[in-house]
């Protein structure tokens, strides 16, 4: 029960795969009131900064509330025969394979069971492929060579319980910030020992005893000179070790590879190898620098055969876990979202699968091969192989590789349908119809997180408009294509019963994923239904696997799997220089679709940046606040540098995250070639080439407002601010008239205008005015624009006398660039206390300011700024 007295709903967070649970209360005024679910056990009461700011982004001001062709509103039954109809005959006159769905890991499990039981079951094809191609398709793969089936052995409890916690591949600190404070909470109470394995220094490195800084790629590696070690030292457990086989090639292929590859010495190597050797509890948590490359299959098996051969899997405290991404990822493999997988971890290669699964759903045909994965997918949409494509909540003219080619393909397809909440996005600008989904508070059901827990997805907002949810908007299409029975879903709850059976099934072939204890849940329970671990059965419920062996290939052996060391595909050369590393910040989600619309989150970073080496930065004469131009084979970006030996030199890092709504030069997907893992067809997003040099800008400028801005400079970035907008803007060709480009971006073009202008020094200052107050005010300089943003965005609005000169008046304070999100504390505000106060450590800072008290996700950044502000004495 909450402060206003009206009862809080139990619901779960819609972002990252830690699957925080979260109470929600209307706020009356349209958003919600957020806090952690003490109750749930994943995150114990705990948010980041993005759960924390879940209730700035439930408005409808960019909301789509009513379906779309050709850009026109039409009604449900207009937009819903047209797609069954352009469906329908693809399908009659090229076949079934003629047409594909591109979903995604957002997607609630109950959507996805529909999605792909109406491809799979009925159209009769497996081109549906997800977005989960792009981020776990790696680590299914490795479970599936390892395991016999894409189980995740352990469980959150073992991150409390570890001595060692090795980080390969993963931001935790920005990724999974709740899983992270976790962490920190475990090395607290134990003392537990944390080593991060990423080429690049992160957030996740400030609580770490040992960051190794391998080259990209690398990692096999590296796992295979502890494979090797591991022999060597006779550690290897010869009681486990009879539950599976393939040590000794996997002990050849580990030889043959040289350590030196990873660019890490030998005693850091060493170091490394004892550390892990001499802990028995050792948990291995791996993410996106291990899945999204060419060897990504490789490396997770790289690291499971360390696992596996020390027998430390399945118990507590010890196990590998491959923390998943979007909120259902799970989920979306458990359904079999993906292109090569029947529902329920069942195989579509294998008959009796495929004729189980077939009179389950009483389904006309089960195709016997894998569809197209995204990357072919895609391709195959470009050259007209597939005709009508319908895409439901993901984003891909923005986060496939060879993002130009896809928009590309995406608009040249004869009939594309997107299901997103909003139109604005990069993707549903290319459909020909747009159906409008309802939104995360809108609509019930359930997902699973990273540990296989199941927690129910609750509605506590009315549905806007005409949307609906995907699941009814899916099963409506399959009714009007002619399956009437097969679709006649009223509720969520119907649909989990009906996929909770099936999966009775598969445990009947002794598969793993197993929820018939969930069979014949009623409305009311479904309603009810408590976060829980999978397998739910009458024998079984949650716990871990694999401690005992028991895998699940036909032998019940797990496979230790030979595996070498290969290089990234991309190689640089004298034209493309530079290793091209992508992934993500603290406070933006992906596509920025939801996220944007804080002003909160949007402050922490505000444009798309390039990290670069300040020795690159030397050489190349590119200076702090430079914009750079990125070129590759495939395509070009434009971005802030900023210099930083957080990244190596001749590797350079760039967030995913900007698109053609927020800075069209920054969307770094058309850099990136689509090279893939021969194993699990998961594209390379870590490590393209590129070539970089200083963007040659005629001005650069910055501008707030209050309304909506319409720039079209070589380079733009917009963010949302408690009062409106702010951009960053520059071009490469000199503008004649401020004023009249001002009155064009502000798009007013009767305001008041107050100009001053300095023809020799190249400047301009332009503020417009409406009834006396602030609309707009932009700020031109010849070299990057020195100016205090944060104060400035604070403008437009009032009726400030001094927003011409820039500067806030004397007595104003200026916190600089905010790191802590939930308290809005800069910089500044924190170099003050640490002067005037002693704060010197993130403890002391919170107690001053409340900075890092709420949700900790700054808590790294405030540790990193104190360290260089007194190196010896600040401390975590
Ligand atoms: N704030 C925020 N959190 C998110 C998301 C978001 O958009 N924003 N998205 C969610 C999703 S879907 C996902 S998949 C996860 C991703 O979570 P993470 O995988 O933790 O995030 P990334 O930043 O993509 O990449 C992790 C790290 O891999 C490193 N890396 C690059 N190449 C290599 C290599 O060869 N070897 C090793 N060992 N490391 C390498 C990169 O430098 C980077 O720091 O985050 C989830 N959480
Ligand atoms: N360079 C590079 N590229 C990457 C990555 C990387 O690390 N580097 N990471 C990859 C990974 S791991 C991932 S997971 C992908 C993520 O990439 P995407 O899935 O493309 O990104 P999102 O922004 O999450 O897209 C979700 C879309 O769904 C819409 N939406 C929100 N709620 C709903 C709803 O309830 N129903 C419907 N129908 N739509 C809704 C949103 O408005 C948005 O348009 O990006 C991949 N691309
Ligand atoms: S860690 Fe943050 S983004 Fe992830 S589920 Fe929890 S609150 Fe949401
Ligand atoms: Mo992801």
């Amino acid at each position: 029960m909450g402060g206003s007295g009206l009862p809080e709903t139990r619901s779960i967070c819609p972002y990252c795969g830690v699957g925080c649970g979260v109470l929600l209360r209307p706020d009356g005024q349209g958003g919600l009131d957020v806090r952690g679910d003490p109750d749930h056990p994943a995150n114990f009461g705990r948010l980041c900064s993005k759960g924390s700011a879940l209730g700035e982004t439930v408005g409808l001001e960019h909301r789509l509330l009513a379906p779309q062709v050709d850009g026109r509103q039409v009604d449900w039954d207009t937009a819903l025969r047209l797609v069954a109809e352009r469906f329908s005959d693809t399908i009659a006159r090229h076949g079934p394979d003629s047409v594909a769905f591109y979903v995604s890991g957002q997607l609630l499990t109950e959507d996805y069971y529909v999605a792909n039981k109406l491809m799979k079951g009925f159209i009769g094809s497996a081109n549906i492929d997800t977005n989960s191609r792009l981020c776990m398709a790696s680590s299914v793969a490795g479970h599936k060579r390892a395991f016999g089936t894409d189980t995740v052995p352990g469980t959150y409890e073992d991150i409390d319980e570890a001595d060692l916690v090795v980080l390969v591949g993963s931001n935790l600190a920005w990724c999974h910030p709740v899983l992270y404070q976790r962490l920190l909470a475990a090395r607290k109470a134990r003392g537990t020992r944390i080593v991060v394995i990423d080429p690049r220094r992160t957030a996740s490195c400030d609580g770490a005893d040992m960051h190794l800084a391998l080259q990209p790629g690398s990692d096999v590696a590296l796992f295979n000179a502890l494979l090797a070690r591991i022999n060597g030292a006779g550690a290897v457990d010869q009681d486990f070790i009879a539950h599976t086989q393939g040590l000794e090639p996997a002990l050849e292929a580990a030889w043959a590879d040289d350590p030196s590859v990873t660019g890490l010495s030998d005693s850091e190597i060493a170091a490394f190898c004892d550390l892990w050797m001499a802990t028995e509890r050792v948990v291995t948590i791996y993410s996106q620098g291990v899945n999204q490359s060419t060897s990504g299959t490789d490396k997770v098996n790289a690291i499971l055969n360390c696992h596996l051969a020390t027998g430390r899997i399945g118990k507590p405290g010890r196990g590998p876990l491959s923390v998943t991404g979007q909120p259902n990822a799970m989920g979306g493999r458990e359904v079999g979202g993906l292109a090569n997988m029947l529902a329920c971890h069942l195989d579509l290669e294998n008959p009796d699968h495929r004729g189980a699964v077939r009179d389950f759903w009483n389904a006309p045909h089960v195709p016997h091969a894998s569809g197209l994965k995204a990357v072919d997918l895609f391709r195959a949409v470009g050259d007209g192989r597939i005709k009508a494509l319908w895409i439901i909540h993901t984003n891909p003219a923005v986060s496939m590789p060879e993002a130009d080619a896809v928009r590309d393909a995406i608009a040249g397809c004869d009939f594309t349908v997107v299901s997103d909440i909003t139109a604005q996005t990069d993707t549903a600008r290319l459909a020909d119809v747009i159906l409008p989904a309802s939104a995360w508070g809108e609509k019930d059901g359930t997902v699973t997180n990273t540990d296989r827990t199941i927690s129910r997805q609750r509605r506590i907002l009315p549905v806007p408009g005409q949307a609906r949810p995907d699941w009814d908007i899916l099963a409506e299409v399959g009714r009007r294509m002619g399956y009437l029975r097969a679709f006649d879903y009223d509720t969520p709850a119907g649909i989990f019963r009906e996929y909770a059976a099936l999966s009775g099934i598969a445990g009947q072939f002794g598969r793993d994923f197993d929820i018939s204890g969930l069979g014949d849940l009623s409305d009311s329970a479904y309603d009810a239904l408590e976060p829980q671990r999978w397998p739910v059965t009458s024998k079984r419920k949650g716990g871990r696997f694999f401690a005992d062996g028991g895998f699940f290939h036909a032998d019940g052996r797990g496979r230790i799997v030979p595996v070498t060391w290969c290089p990234p595909v991309a190689r640089t050369e004298p034209r493309f220089p530079f290793r091209f590393n992508t992934g993500r910040i603290r406070d933006q989600w992906h596509t920025m679709t939801r996220t944007a619309l804080s002003p909160r989150l949007s402050a922490h970073l505000a444009e798309p940046f390039l990290e670069l080496h300040p020795a690159d930065a030397a050489r190349l004469k590119i200076g702090g606040a430079d914009l750079v131009h990125v070129e590759s084979p495939t395509g070009r970006a434009i971005l802030r540098a900023r210099i930083t030996d957080a990244v190596q030199p001749g590797q350079v890092f760039a967030p995913m995250h900007w698109t053609g709504e927020t800075a069209p030069s920054g969307r770094i997907d058309a850099l990136i070639a689509a090279m893939t893992d021969p194993v699990s067809g998961q594209p390379e997003s870590k490590a393209s080439v590129v070539t970089v040099s200083r963007f040659d800008a005629a001005w650069y400028g910055f501008a707030v407002s209050a309304g909506p801005m319409a720039p079209r400079s070589d380079y733009w970035a917009r963010a949302r601010t408690r009062q409106g907008y702010r951009a960053e803007l520059a071009g490469s060709t000199p503008v004649d008239d401020w004023e009249v480009e001002a009155r064009r971006l502000f798009v007013a073009p009767h305001a008041t205008a107050a100009t001053i202008v300095d023809a020799n020094r190249g400047s301009a200052r332009v503020v417009l005015q409406e009834g006396g107050m602030i609309i707009g005010a932009l700020f031109v300089a010849p070299e990057p624009v020195a100016i205090m943003r944060d104060y400035l965005a604070t403008l437009p609005g009032t009726d400030s006398p001094d927003a011409l000169t820039g500067r806030p008046p004397a007595d104003a304070p200026n916190p600089g660039p905010i790191l802590c999100s939930c308290f809005g504390i800069g910089v500044n505000t924190i170099i003050d206390a640490v002067e005037t106060s002693g704060a010197l450590s993130v403890e002391a800072i919170g107690e001053a300011l409340g900075a890092g008290t709420n949700c900790g996700s700054c808590r790294p950044e405030i540790a990193e700024l104190l360290h260089n502000l007194t190196p010896r004495e600040a401390a975590e």
